[in-house]
């Protein structure tokens, strides 16, 4: 049932009309880009190029884009109906979470039908585009899955890490040293050694569906995959490291990354998922060795940087993924009552208040883990009867049942991310600081039962009746039964 590669999955997206195969020949520098972006903003089909400036006779000549941008197509990638409501897909991933498949190792697949050494590695054989206008390059790195493997715990590690073409057989990544592989690049650095690196393009779209997901070790990311997939992720091994990639997968980029600052080269700008460009600056290299790719292979990117207010792929894939793990983990980490999540832009959490400090506990464990480092700035805190999922209504949380002296609660010195453009530039120094320098803010919205005890006469509640709601039953009826009288029948 799970779909064996990216052709598959193509393959099934293109009969439940959720993907366009664009003819019409298209400029990889921007031009590509601004078509991914309007069809995202619109919530459209899933693209593929096949017709690329420049990319007629190329190693390459395809490129997929908005694979899983809308949560049909998320529910498809998850073998649901396409109509299967949000909150019910995420229930599905919480689940499948907890049901990792361990990968299956085999000895060939079609990634091997072409082995590229030496001379012949050439990453512009390959369509990354330039994806925003103040881009420091062509970004190939974005919707890919990186992998390394932890000297210690033997254990591999597959994220999702931007990066950018820098020159024939080099990629310049965003290696955050907080992050898993940059903490595995920290073990390589302090024994000299260089990190071998596989980044992995086009596959089922599980593979940047989970790259992209903060998971636990172990199982690790392709355990994970096989539970999104409920079938075991086939494995091949490297050409030139014991690393493992997806033996179906479309593309693998195989290199090191030297442990030397002095071999750092120049990454960025980028146009982040902050809607902001990011700094340029030194930065690790993968240096490529080897290219292993399948006859005819498809790229795979998607856009970041969309317009204000749409999410981007990757964004909206991380609704899917962030929910279900905050939610267990909050579960696991013994904070009771949480009833609903929204991660990122502003974490929104209701619970079920138990008791007085309840909402300081949600924002604690939130800034305590690894796992909501990088999303997880400002956290609001709502009582139950709150819709979360209506703007309105946490406006009115926010102003009704919030005192600035005490409910405004600022956590200083935690880690955070180096995106964040409302840091000075020294603090978003990844590698000066392995993260960003934050503080933390959390919005405690829930009733606040030292200032508002149980009241006998508001009818057993800490707050005043809410006087929109209700009047006397008999006084309905009373209205209902004269409407006609007061002369205001018909429509009104
Ligand atoms: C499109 C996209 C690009 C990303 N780029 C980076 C990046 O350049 N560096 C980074 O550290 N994290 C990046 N992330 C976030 C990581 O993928 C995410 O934190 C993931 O958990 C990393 O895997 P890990 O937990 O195994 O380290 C990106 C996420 C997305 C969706
Ligand atoms: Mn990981």
């Amino acid at each position: 049932m799970a779909y064996r590669d990216l052709r598959e999955w193509i393959a099934k997206l293109e009969s439940e009309g959720e993907l366009i195969r664009i003819t019409a020949r298209v400029d990889w520098d921007l031009e590509l880009a601004e078509i991914s972006r309007r069809v995202l903003t619109r919530r459209g089909p899933a693209l593929l190029f096949e017709n690329i400036k420049d990319y007629g006779q190329t190693r390459c000549r395809k490129i997929m884009v908005n694979g899983i941008a809308k949560r049909s197509r998320v529910a498809l990638m998850l073998g649901q109906p396409k109509n299967t409501p949000p909150q019910e897909l995420i229930q599905i991933v919480r689940e499948r979470f907890k049901h990792p498949v361990e990968p299956r190792r085999v000895d060939t697949g079609p990634v091997k039908e072409n082995v590229v050494q030496g001379d012949d590695i050439d990453l512009f054989q390959f369509p990354a585009p330039k994806w925003h206008p103040l881009d420091g390059g062509r970004y190939s790195d974005t919707f890919c899955g990186v992998v390394v493997r932890d000297p210690d715990t033997k254990e591999l590690n597959v994220g999702l890490y931007r990066g950018m073409i820098s020159s024939k057989n080099k990629l310049a990544k965003y290696l955050i040293p907080h992050q898993h592989w940059g903490q595995v690049y920290q073990k390589y650095q302090q024994v000299g050694r260089p990190m071998p690196v596989a980044v992995v393009y086009g596959w089922d779209d599980v593979l940047p569906f989970i790259a992209s997901a903060p998971l636990a070790h172990p199982p690790g990311e392709y355990a994970y995959m096989g539970g999104m997939r409920r079938e075991a992720v086939e494995l091949v091994r490297c050409e030139t490291s014991d690393l493992e990639v997806p033996a179906s997968a479309e593309i693998v980029f195989e290199g090191f990354v030297s442990p030397d600052p002095a071999t750092y080269v120049d990454e960025g700008p980028f146009g982040e998922w902050f809607g902001y460009y990011g700094a340029r600056r030194k930065r690790p290299v993968v240096q490529v060795e080897c290219i292993t790719h399948r006859n005819d292979p498809i790229f795979r990117g998607q856009v970041e940087g969309t317009k204000p207010g749409v999410i981007s792929e990757g964004g909206f894939a991380g609704i899917y993924s962030l929910t279900p793990l905050i939610w267990d983990y909050l579960e696991k980490a013994g904070v009771p009552g949480v009833l609903d999540v929204i991660p990122a832009p502003v974490y929104v959490i209701k619970i079920r208040k138990m008791y007085e400090g309840h909402a300081r506990q949600v924002a604690a464990a939130l800034f305590g883990s690894s796992l909501t480092l990088q999303t997880a700035k400002v956290v609001v805190v709502v009582d139950e009867d709150v819709d979360i999922r209506s703007p309105r209504a946490l406006e009115l949380a926010l102003r009704d049942r919030v005192d600035p002296k005490d409910d405004v609660i600022v956590f200083p010195g935690f880690p955070g991310s180096p995106l964040d453009p409302s840091l000075p530039l020294d603090y978003r120094d990844e590698l000066k600081y392995g993260a960003a320098p934050h503080n933390k803010l959390l919005v405690d919205g829930t009733i606040d039962w030292v200032k508002h005890p149980i009241r006998q006469d508001w009818g057993n509640r800490r707050y005043p009746p809410r006087c929109t709601e209700e009047t006397l039953p008999e006084i309905e009826d009373l209205v209902t039964r004269r409407w006609e009288e007061y002369g205001l029948g018909g429509d009104l």
